[in-house]
């Protein structure tokens, strides 16, 4: 055979190119210091950003009810759920770092409303029962979307995505127990966490985006394998999963269109107002400006923490520097 070994020739650089492609058909991980296409590099910066985003900006509905909690127990456990999402912004936005983002730059394009964080976060959180449905609902359909991206092409990605998916099953199971509670409680309780559901049933079906037919990124996503599932399968399986939780619960999702299809083996369910979907996104939903101002304050709010942690590293830097001058 004519091989480089066998002709004695240097062994032939594959391409960039075709190593990327070579990696992503082989199921490998793409790491940082990797060759990659610009759109793969675009793709994951977007993604990344908008996700760490959801989880800053995510902290401010349930966050509003820290200071209200009904008890000492409730108020520890939401104090951590609150704490780990920003836990979470923050690997998100590392993640991104390795990509050659500037965190600093990130943050800019959100408050300037040149950057995206998800539509969820745009509703009031107007009960307790919110904080319990959030978990139920939200933190669910990031459970169904965020696990397979454990298997994101991309390593630091795929790797963040692991601890955050722990942590967002305990956020579920708090939630749901939550709402477990109420529901034992009186009837103004039950009545509270059937209205939060009927809130937040179509708002959380929106989370996985526009239907596949209307996604223009996916193809390009799935085939780079940075997502492994098409947004309309993600939701089905967050509808498959929530069904018989609600059913143990004794609420009702508020979809008379949702029944069991024995022929698909999944629910059959209504259709979302992607008008709605598409008028929250563009900023017009019920809590976009509102939290748009509070991440604008917090951040200006921020900057002498920012200034000293800058001049304190410079002056590491520049001890260290005299220390190996002497
Ligand atoms: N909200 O082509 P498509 C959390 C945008 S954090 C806003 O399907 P793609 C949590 C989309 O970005 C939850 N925008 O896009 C935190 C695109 O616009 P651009 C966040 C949306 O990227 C705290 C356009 O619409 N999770 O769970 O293939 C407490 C067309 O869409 C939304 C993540 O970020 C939306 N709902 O798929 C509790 C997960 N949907 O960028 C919980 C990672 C779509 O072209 N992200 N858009 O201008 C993803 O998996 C994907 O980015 C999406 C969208 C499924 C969200």
């Amino acid at each position: 055979m004519n091989t480089p070994a066998a002709t004695g020739a240097p062994p032939q650089p594959r391409s960039l190119e075709s190593a990327f492609e070579d990696t992503i058909a082989r199921d490998q991980r793409v790491e940082p210091r990797d060759w990659m296409p610009d759109g793969y590099r675009k793709t994951l910066i977007r993604q990344i950003a908008q996700h760490a985003h959801s989880e800053i900006i995510g902290m401010q509905p349930e966050g509003e009810w820290i200071t209200r909690a009904p008890s000492l127990r409730r108020k520890a456990i939401l104090f951590a759920k609150v704490q780990d999402e920003a836990g979470h912004g923050l690997y998100l936005y590392s993640a991104a770092e390795t990509l050659g983002a500037d965190r600093a730059d990130l943050t800019e394009w959100l408050i300037e409303g040149r950057q995206k964080y998800s539509s969820i976060f745009n509703y009031p959180t107007r009960t307790f029962a919110d904080v319990g449905v959030i978990g139920w609902f939200v933190d669910g359909a990031a459970i169904c979307n965020q696990v397979p991206l454990c298997r994101s092409s991309y390593g630091p990605y795929g790797r963040a995505m692991v601890r955050v998916c722990k942590e967002e099953s305990f956020h579920q199971r708090q939630g749901y127990e939550l709402l477990l509670t109420m529901m034992r409680g009186t009837e103004e309780q039950r009545a509270m966490v059937q209205d939060a559901v009927d809130r937040w049933w179509w708002p959380s079906l929106m989370m996985f985006g526009p239907p596949d037919d209307n996604s223009p990124n996916s193809a390009r996503s799935m085939a780079w394998r940075i997502k492994r599932h098409t947004n309309d399968e993600l939701r089905q399986r967050f509808v498959d999963m929530t069904v018989p939780q609600a059913e143990k619960l004794g609420v009702t999702l508020p979809d008379p269109e949702l029944r069991w299809n024995e022929e698909r083996g999944h629910h059959d369910f209504g259709t979302p107002d992607w008008d709605e979907l598409k008028r929250v996104i563009s900023g017009d939903g019920p809590c976009n400006a509102e939290r748009i101002a509070r991440r604008r304050a917090a951040h200006e709010e921020g900057a002498w923490v920012r200034e000293a942690a800058t001049a304190h590293a410079a002056k590491q830097a520049a001890r260290a520097s005299e220390g190996a001058a002497a």
